[in-house]
């Protein structure tokens, strides 16, 4: 792997010189964050200012799950799901993530006051993608997956699982930069449970360095998943949070920049000690 440079000091305009907290806002039927059963945009905007008080630096907020199995949902229900929720927290001054791989999500959601993309399909899922981020001024979070979330934990398959996944980052990037879209705009993510075993995960989580190396800023998202479950034998989604936070300070300790977490209360106890400790 190669291209680099110095990481910049600042994503979508805060400061990376700590750790930054993604707190993970679902604005989604399905029950693996919150137990809820209807998106509800009241509750989501809730969700997001307890997180805020919890020391979010940024609220990931999504109308689509992408987890293993998970179905697409329509473009319109998406956008009604996402676009009150980013519009409320955008204008009391949260730093706002869209975790959506659709365009006119995008649109609207930057519209609405997002200040970043974050697309599982490292903006490959939609042709309009590259263009409408260029034409606007917000950052991005590329993201890896083999397959698509319905069907990507049948049979993922590598040769190098580093070497391919950190491949496909550096192309991302070089397709985003010819698109317009500036290095310092850019974050990465090696996308962790995205088509991959659980050696692959581990094989990743390793090797993190080399992805922090690319110069861009890392995002980590281990939070609750299923390779916790796999190490730990807890199937229990909601009872994973020791693993987590294990997985996120390893994960720091190598270099990441950002941690995507459902638990913003308890991953900001973990970095505060982590920190004041420090390292060597
Ligand atoms: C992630 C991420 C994401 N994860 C970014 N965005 C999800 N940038 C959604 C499991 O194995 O890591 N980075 N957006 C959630 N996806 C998953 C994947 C949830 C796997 C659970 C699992 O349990």
């Amino acid at each position: 792997m190669s291209l680099s440079d110095a990481t910049p000091s600042k994503f979508a305009g805060v400061s990376l010189e700590r750790p930054l907290i993604m707190g993970i806002v679902n604005v989604t039927p399905d029950s693996f964050s919150d137990g809820g059963e209807t998106p509800n945009a009241a509750a989501a905007i809730e969700r997001g200012r307890l997180m805020i008080d919890q020391g979010a630096d940024i609220l990931d907020i999504g109308g689509e799950s992408t987890r293993p199995g998970a179905e697409p949902v329509s473009l319109d229900e998406e956008l009604a799901r996402v676009v009150p929720v980013i519009e409320t927290l955008a204008a009391e001054g949260a730093c706002i993530s869209v975790d959506t791989r659709n365009a006119p999500v995008m649109a609207a959601a930057i519209r609405a006051g997002a200040a970043i993309v974050n697309d599982v399909t490292g903006l490959q899922g939609d042709g309009q993608s590259l263009k409408t981020i260029a034409a606007s001024n917000v950052s991005v979070v590329l993201m890896h997956m083999q397959g698509d979330p319905r069907t990507m934990q049948e049979t993922p398959h590598y040769d190098d699982v580093v070497g391919e996944v950190g491949g496909y980052l550096i192309t991302r990037i070089n397709a985003c930069e010819q698109a317009g879209i500036s290095r310092d705009r850019i974050a990465i993510d090696p996308g962790i449970g995205f088509g991959k075993t659980l050696e692959h995960n581990l094989e990743l989580l390793r090797n993190l360095g080399a992805f922090a190396r690319l110069g861009c800023p890392l995002v980590l998202g281990v939070s609750r998943k299923s390779l916790i479950g796999q190490l730990s034998g807890q199937e229990d989604a909601g009872r994973r949070l020791p693993g987590s936070l294990a997985a996120a300070l390893n994960g720091v300790s190598r270099g990441a920049s950002i941690l995507r977490v459902h638990d913003v209360a308890e991953t900001r106890q973990a970095l505060d000690v982590w920190s004041a400790i420090g390292k060597s």
